[in-house]
């Protein structure tokens, strides 16, 4: 069973980064939003839809009963079974590369408050969820943010670093 701390830290992201047109559902219209916002973020990239596609293509293994969404159930059920697929690890460097837009393998405050901002989060939330993660140091390289990320999925520690990485600052 998932704990009631772990569901709610994988439901914020599953309505937050992954259902972004709100249906309750994740399917291939999100990834095409998803695009979209990207796009807006950090201007058009070449291989940025070869990425989201790849992780969409992932994503559609825990879509159990084969209806071309992933549900909420589906979802919590893909992080019970400790999954690491290697979706996962895209959406990761996906999500840090957008993050990283100066481009020097760490991300400072400014950059990932910005990026969640886009997401509709708010700035000043995002940036204190940035000192919590970062443990009040400046900057936190793409090592740490790993470690960072696999936390978040994993840890039952409400105060552990990890847990801003989406930006919210409280549980
Ligand atoms: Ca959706
Ligand atoms: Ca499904």
């Amino acid at each position: 069973m998932v704990s009631d701390f772990r569901k709610n830290k994988l439901l914020y992201v599953f309505k937050s980064f992954f259902d972004i047109n709100g249906s309750g559902k994740i399917d291939k219209t999100d990834f095409d939003q998803l695009l979209a916002r990207v796009s807006k973020v950090s201007g058009w990239k070449a291989g940025d839809e070869e990425i989201l596609n790849n992780i969409w293509k992932g994503l559609q293994g825990a879509d159990l009963d084969k209806d071309g969404e992933v549900s909420e159930d589906e979802w919590i059920s893909l992080w019970e079974s400790g999954s690491t697929a290697d979706w996962q690890n895209l959406y990761c460097k996906f999500i840090f590369q957008l993050e990283d837009s100066s481009n020097d393998g760490a991300i400072d405050s400014e950059e990932f408050s910005s990026v969640y901002a886009a997401f509709g989060l708010s700035k000043t939330e995002a940036s204190a969820a940035f000192q919590k993660m970062s443990k009040g140091k400046a900057s936190v390289t793409w090592a740490e943010f790993q470690e960072l990320w696999k936390e978040y999925f994993s840890t039952e520690d409400v105060n552990a670093p990890g847990n801003f990485i989406f930006g919210k600052s409280s549980w």
